[in-house]
């Protein structure tokens, strides 16, 4: 059907293709079957915090359609399906009891991919802490840390023999600086310093949490995934410069200097002053405990100017409904300076995808531009590849529309649209390109093989 706008790069038969979600943004259900409240349950009861007063009790209510979905995923032919745990399903108060009929869905989730020939990506927090935990404190304290601990424990007990790979964490710096700096996420705190601390803390539970997996003899492969872009400076001037280099800080060393190098960048600690984090003795040799991979989301670039914000004007690129800038060649980009400036272990793209607004016509969504920025992406990612960066998957945001967090449902990611009014499912044309694309690759391993 559709032909690849991108050129066909070449990827090994290993490499692991995929598609993306997380529990809040598609479950619903959100006070069924034993499930404690989370962050953002309560985050979305703020009024004004969520764009179209929107929140996830129903969301894709893929908690009850669990077997379509799966189908759906199956019928796409990818090799790999990411999903999240919310942690207030299976523990509803982030310590104690576990809520068995939580744990039971997911063990259903689990055996339904192993049945279907698809391999489990697990992200232990992707940003639900239960609500109790936050009364404690939340991740600004630092028995959250040992909270994570217990409960990544025992979602190996329950779940570890059939999981391909473990995410601690999807995105401490959203988590940190936009749920406690900025404050536009759950739990909507506005202070640098707790922010930093937060940064820290999710950091330390992802290295301790890798420590005792592996003393449980856990067989999957585990790591963690964060949002990077490329930062660049608005102009060449020295004032702006010295913003982009300090905003690579926050966003990219700050996370990759301790996870790979086991200290923190002296030039952001510095400028953080009374803000940067209290850490105690043997911290930060635990966060670099080595990882079997590192995951990364890519969707734009970032442009810095001393004045403060991103800024996207004026630069002619396409933006997509979220705002942001279509800049494939700012992955390649971020890949090839990871590559030069640490030692990597293999990398996933955890994360690739668009908003677009999406057009039914006759009951399909023919989504040119979903279909592009993914094919541009994917190309994007070959070049890398191509280039010696130890690229080992690709994952595309996201499998449907979902609760995009803030903006709602307004925004949809989804290469399977979403009627929210009856829930049905439409795969789009990206849906199909992505399929066939995939078909061709697999087409083309044995020959590669052989040749
Ligand atoms: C990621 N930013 O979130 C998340 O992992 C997904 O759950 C989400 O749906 C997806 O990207 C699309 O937004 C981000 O402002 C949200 O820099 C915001 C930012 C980055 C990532």
């Amino acid at each position: 059907m559709t032909r690849t706008p991108a050129h066909d790069p070449f990827f090994p038969p290993e490499f692991v293709w995929g598609v993306a979600t997380s529990a809040f943004q598609i479950e619903g259900a959100a006070r069924e079957a034993g499930k404690g409240e989370s962050i953002w349950d309560r985050f979305c009861r703020q009024p004004g915090a969520i764009a179209d007063g929107s929140n996830g009790d129903v969301a894709c209510d893929h908690f009850h359609r669990l077997d379509q979905d799966l189908d759906l995923i199956a019928r796409l032919g990818v090799d790999a399906y990411r999903f999240s745990i919310s942690w207030p399903r299976v523990q509803p108060d982030g310590r104690g009891a576990f809520n068995e009929a939580g744990l039971a869905f997911y063990d259903r989730l689990v055996d339904g991919l192993l049945s279907r020939g698809l391999r489990p990506y697990l992200t232990l927090n992707h940003w639900d802490l239960p609500q109790t935990l936050q009364d404690g404190g939340g991740w600004a304290v630092r028995d959250t840390v040992h909270r994570f601990v217990d409960y990544a424990r025992a979602i190996n007990a329950r779940l570890g023999d059939r999981l391909s790979a473990i995410t601690t964490h999807n995105e401490p710096w959203v988590m940190a600086v936009l749920g406690h700096e900025s404050g536009i996420f759950a739990p909507g705190v506005r202070h640098r310093g707790i922010a930093m601390q937060v940064a820290h803390h999710l950091l330390l539970s992802h290295g301790l949490a890798l420590q005792a997996l592996r003393a449980d003899g856990c067989p999957s492969r585990l790591g963690i995934v964060l949002n990077l872009s490329p930062i660049g400076p608005a102009t060449d001037s020295p004032e702006d410069r010295a913003a982009a280099w300090l905003e690579d800080g926050r966003l990219v060393r700050w996370y990759l200097d301790p996870l790979l190098r086991g200290r923190y960048p002296d030039d952001v600690w510095q400028h953080l002053g009374a803000d940067a984090p209290r850490i105690e003795p043997g911290d930060l040799a635990a966060i670099a405990t080595p990882m079997d991979y590192l995951g990364i989301n890519y969707y734009t670039r970032g442009v810095v100017s001393a004045s403060g914000a991103w800024s996207v004007q004026a630069s002619g690129l396409p933006l997509t409904d979220m705002g942001w800038e279509v800049v494939p060649e700012g992955l390649t980009e971020l890949l090839l300076r990871m590559h030069r400036d640490w030692t990597l272990p293999p990398i996933y793209v955890m994360e690739n995808g668009a908003a677009f607004i999406d057009q039914v016509v006759d009951g399909q969504v023919m989504d040119t531009a979903r279909r592009d920025y993914i094919a541009r992406h994917i190309e994007a990612t070959g070049r890398a590849l191509a280039a010696g960066v130890p690229m080992a998957g690709y994952m595309v945001w996201s499998l449907m529309d979902n609760f995009e967090w803030a903006s709602g449902y307004a925004k949809r990611f989804g290469i399977v649209h979403v009627d929210y009014a009856s829930l049905a499912r439409t795969p789009k044309l990206s849906y199909h390109w992505y399929r066939e694309f995939l078909r061709a690759q697999r087409a083309q391993r044995p020959q590669r093989h052989a040749a």
